[in-house]
Protein backbone atom coordinates (compact mmCIF):
# COMPACT_ATOMS: atom_id res chain seq x y z
CA UNK A 1 0.00 0.00 0.00
CA UNK A 2 3.12 2.37 0.70
CA UNK A 3 4.23 2.09 -3.29
CA UNK A 4 2.74 4.81 -4.56
CA UNK A 5 3.99 7.54 -2.57
CA UNK A 6 6.23 8.95 -4.48
CA UNK A 7 5.03 9.91 -8.04
CA UNK A 8 7.40 7.95 -10.25
CA UNK A 9 9.40 9.65 -13.09
CA UNK A 10 7.97 10.31 -16.69
CA UNK A 11 10.96 7.90 -17.88
CA UNK A 12 10.00 5.09 -15.28
CA UNK A 13 7.00 5.03 -16.87
CA UNK A 14 7.91 4.83 -20.14
CA UNK A 15 10.71 1.71 -18.97
CA UNK A 16 8.29 -0.10 -17.44
CA UNK A 17 5.87 0.29 -20.29
CA UNK A 18 8.30 -0.86 -22.72
CA UNK A 19 8.84 -3.99 -20.02
CA UNK A 20 5.83 -4.79 -20.41
CA UNK A 21 5.77 -4.95 -24.10
CA UNK A 22 8.95 -6.44 -23.99
CA UNK A 23 7.24 -9.42 -23.15
CA UNK A 24 5.14 -9.14 -26.09
CA UNK A 25 7.57 -8.05 -28.33
CA UNK A 26 8.53 -4.38 -27.84
CA UNK A 27 11.37 -5.21 -30.76
CA UNK A 28 8.78 -3.88 -33.40
CA UNK A 29 10.91 -0.74 -33.98
CA UNK A 30 13.44 -2.25 -35.97
CA UNK A 31 16.41 -1.17 -34.20
CA UNK A 32 19.32 -2.75 -35.61
CA UNK A 33 21.99 -2.76 -32.84
CA UNK A 34 22.08 -5.17 -30.28
CA UNK A 35 23.04 -3.32 -27.11
CA UNK A 36 20.72 -4.58 -24.99
CA UNK A 37 22.82 -7.65 -24.56
CA UNK A 38 22.45 -7.49 -20.49
CA UNK A 39 20.42 -10.27 -19.10
CA UNK A 40 17.22 -8.81 -16.86
CA UNK A 41 18.33 -10.28 -14.24
CA UNK A 42 21.77 -8.50 -13.99
CA UNK A 43 20.60 -6.26 -11.29
CA UNK A 44 23.14 -8.02 -8.43
CA UNK A 45 22.95 -6.19 -5.19
CA UNK A 46 25.82 -5.80 -3.21
CA UNK A 47 24.32 -6.56 0.81
CA UNK A 48 25.23 -4.13 3.13
CA UNK A 49 26.37 -4.83 6.56
CA UNK A 50 23.31 -4.03 7.55
CA UNK A 51 21.75 -7.14 6.66
CA UNK A 52 24.55 -8.89 7.98
CA UNK A 53 22.77 -11.96 10.40
CA UNK A 54 25.28 -13.64 12.25
CA UNK A 55 28.09 -13.16 10.60
CA UNK A 56 31.64 -12.27 11.83
CA UNK A 57 32.07 -8.20 11.84
CA UNK A 58 35.21 -6.46 12.70
CA UNK A 59 36.48 -3.27 14.90
CA UNK A 60 39.74 -1.85 14.17
CA UNK A 61 41.27 0.30 16.79
CA UNK A 62 43.55 3.52 15.28
CA UNK A 63 44.83 6.54 16.39
CA UNK A 64 43.24 6.33 19.90
CA UNK A 65 39.51 5.72 17.89
CA UNK A 66 37.09 2.78 17.42
CA UNK A 67 35.95 1.77 13.86
CA UNK A 68 33.26 2.28 13.30
CA UNK A 69 32.91 3.44 16.65
CA UNK A 70 28.67 2.70 16.48
CA UNK A 71 28.18 -0.71 15.28
CA UNK A 72 24.59 -2.94 14.73
CA UNK A 73 24.62 -6.34 15.12
CA UNK A 74 22.47 -9.03 15.98
CA UNK A 75 22.22 -10.86 19.09
CA UNK A 76 25.71 -13.04 19.70
CA UNK A 77 27.38 -11.74 16.73
CA UNK A 78 31.16 -12.41 17.04
CA UNK A 79 32.83 -9.55 16.60
CA UNK A 80 36.79 -9.15 15.88
CA UNK A 81 38.61 -6.27 17.93
CA UNK A 82 42.04 -5.23 16.33
CA UNK A 83 44.36 -2.99 17.94
CA UNK A 84 46.31 -1.13 14.87
CA UNK A 85 48.04 1.42 17.78
CA UNK A 86 50.90 1.25 19.31
CA UNK A 87 49.49 1.99 22.62
CA UNK A 88 47.84 -0.83 24.37
CA UNK A 89 43.93 -0.59 24.18
CA UNK A 90 40.84 -2.49 25.38
CA UNK A 91 37.09 -2.82 24.51
CA UNK A 92 34.91 -2.52 27.49
CA UNK A 93 31.45 -2.66 28.21
CA UNK A 94 30.18 -0.09 30.37
CA UNK A 95 28.26 -2.66 31.83
CA UNK A 96 31.51 -5.44 31.09
CA UNK A 97 28.76 -7.35 28.88
CA UNK A 98 31.97 -7.60 26.90
CA UNK A 99 35.24 -7.00 27.27
CA UNK A 100 38.28 -7.63 25.18
CA UNK A 101 41.08 -7.28 27.94
CA UNK A 102 44.09 -5.96 26.87
CA UNK A 103 45.08 -5.27 23.35
CA UNK A 104 48.56 -4.76 22.69
CA UNK A 105 49.66 -3.46 19.15
CA UNK A 106 49.01 -5.99 16.28
CA UNK A 107 46.64 -8.40 19.02
CA UNK A 108 43.08 -9.00 18.31
CA UNK A 109 40.22 -10.48 20.24
CA UNK A 110 36.80 -11.62 19.32
CA UNK A 111 33.63 -10.96 22.15
CA UNK A 112 30.40 -11.79 21.76
CA UNK A 113 27.65 -9.58 21.76
CA UNK A 114 25.08 -9.57 24.10
CA UNK A 115 22.03 -11.52 23.47
CA UNK A 116 19.97 -8.90 24.71
CA UNK A 117 18.97 -5.94 22.45
CA UNK A 118 19.43 -2.49 23.12
CA UNK A 119 22.05 0.02 23.38
CA UNK A 120 25.57 -1.03 24.55
CA UNK A 121 28.12 1.63 25.33
CA UNK A 122 31.74 0.90 25.48
CA UNK A 123 35.14 2.47 25.96
CA UNK A 124 38.66 1.72 26.42
CA UNK A 125 39.48 1.62 29.74
CA UNK A 126 43.07 2.66 29.39
CA UNK A 127 41.40 5.86 27.58
CA UNK A 128 38.00 6.62 28.71
CA UNK A 129 37.68 9.33 26.34
CA UNK A 130 37.46 5.96 23.31
CA UNK A 131 34.07 5.48 23.16
CA UNK A 132 31.81 3.66 21.09
CA UNK A 133 28.40 2.27 20.54
CA UNK A 134 27.53 -1.39 19.96
CA UNK A 135 23.36 -1.69 19.10
CA UNK A 136 21.95 -5.12 19.67
CA UNK A 137 19.00 -5.83 17.91
CU1 LIG B 1 42.95 2.93 24.66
Amino acid sequence: MSLRHRRPHAALIAAALCLVTTLTGCSDSGNGSSSSSTPPASASVSVSSSETGKGEVKVTIKGFAFHPAKLEVSPGTKITVTNEDSATHTLTADDKSFDTGDLAQGKSATITAPSKPGSYSYICTIHPNMKGTLTVR
